[in-house]
């Protein structure tokens, strides 16, 4: 029996209302459309993925819609006249298509569950993963006042999260990060720009960050700004982490190489799924750089994919891996994920990404379907 054989593939873009509003300095997001993906073998089994890509083209350069062009107008009929039969064969065989990386990751994911789903085994064991229990973090949005956001930190801490990780944007920054340093002096903290600020005009603002005992600055600058990273961090002595900035294993070598950042934030979306995603933690292993896992506002599906990934051995950080209560009144996957009150997820047994799928609840949340013979 080939460890990937895939029949068909199903589309459905699924509407998913947040709690609350998620602001970063890209913008506010109130609510997420995403594309479920959902392999079959044709023999009663099924593999699922989520894509990452947003509304609009700010966090990067892809949405739903330029996702769901691309899968369907691209990979699909790459995978079909392929005949790949390994969720590593993947990445590879759709290695042609240039960016849209969160695209490919949505298939690409959802190979794995699959191949995990037929071979009876956690896909966690199947990436070779080695801890059965993950740390976990929060992201929590600009808030509207620095009172408001020392009050969502005081009720992340007694939930038990590990890490605390709070968005700024020019305007939004020394103020919300001191309020909560003066609240919270022990915690491990860390802030979020999303590319925000820019070298010259705000190396006194990083400077004035890097007094807070910040456990990192992520994504301070542009994406493609690996120069001024790397300017800015012998400037600094908070490690810099970079999330926009990789998109692959090329880009991490070459950020790693020039000092550019101390850690990296791993997202599957971002690089394009599994097999990109572990290249990047073992590379990173090898170098003695730190990885985390990055969130973006996921259904349990892509959550159940980042809790599968963060159990590989170079995930040390707490991730942006969090409950699907903070997001959603009802997730889609059975059952929803929920964090221990030390703060850690224990890393599910059961076959493929290990949370089952509520398909009523998928036709139900479903705006737009379509299926493809592969
Ligand atoms: O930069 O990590 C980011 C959400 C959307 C886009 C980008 C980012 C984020 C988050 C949220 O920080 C992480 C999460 O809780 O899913
Ligand atoms: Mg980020």
């Amino acid at each position: 029996m080939d460890k990937l054989h895939m029949k068909e593939v199903r589309l459905s873009e699924i509407a998913m209302p947040l709690k609350s509003a998620f602001e970063t300095s890209f913008g506010v997001t109130t609510a997420r459309r995403v594309i479920v993906v959902r392999l079959s073998d044709g023999n009663g089994s099924f593999g699922y993925g989520e894509c990452t890509a947003m509304d609009g083209p700010f966090y990067n350069h892809e949405t739903v819609d330029s996702a769901w062009g691309v899968i369907s107008r691209f990979i699909v009929p790459i995978l079909r006249r392929s005949g790949v039969k390994s969720a590593g064969g993947v990445e590879e065989t759709l290695g042609s298509i240039q960016g849209n990386r969160m695209a490919i990751a949505a298939i690409e994911t959802a190979a794995w569950d699959l191949e995990a789903v037929r071979s009876e085994r956690p896909l966690w064991q199947l990436l070779g993963g080695k801890q059965t229990e993950i740390d976990c973090g929060v992201s929590i949005g600009i808030q509207e006042s620095p009172e408001r956001l020392v009050e969502k930190v005081g009720k992340e801490i007694a939930s038990g999260y590990q890490r605390i990780k709070i968005k700024i944007k020019p305007g939004a920054d020394l103020d919300l990060v001191s309020a909560v340093r003066r609240e919270f002096p022990d915690i491990r903290l860390s802030v979020d720009a999303n590319a925000a600020y820019r070298l010259e005009k705000d190396i006194d603002l990083m400077k004035e960050l890097d007094e807070y005992d910040l456990l990192m600055i992520e994504q301070p600058l542009a994406g493609g700004a690996l120069l001024d990273h790397s300017k800015l961090q012998a400037k600094i002595s908070t490690p810099i982490c970079l999330d926009e900035s990789i998109t692959s294993l090329a880009d991490a070598k070459q950020a790693v190489d020039m000092d550019a950042c101390r850690i990296i934030n791993i997202k599957l979306g971002r690089v394009g799924g599994h097999t990109a995603a572990r290249a990047i933690q073992d590379y990173a292993v090898g170098k003695g750089i730190p990885v985390w896992c990055g969130g973006m506002l996921e259904t349990g599906i892509g959550r159940a994919h980042n809790i599968a990934m963060s159990t590989l051995e170079g995930f040390t950080l707490p991730g942006d891996v969090s409950a699907s209560a903070r997001y959603w009144d009802k997730d889609i996957t059975e059952p929803v994920v929920e964090v221990s009150p030390a703060g850690t997820i224990c890393v599910p047994n059961n076959k493929g990404i290990g949370y089952g799928v509520n398909e009523e609840c998928v036709t139900g949340l479903t705006v737009r379907s379509e299926t493809f013979e592969l």
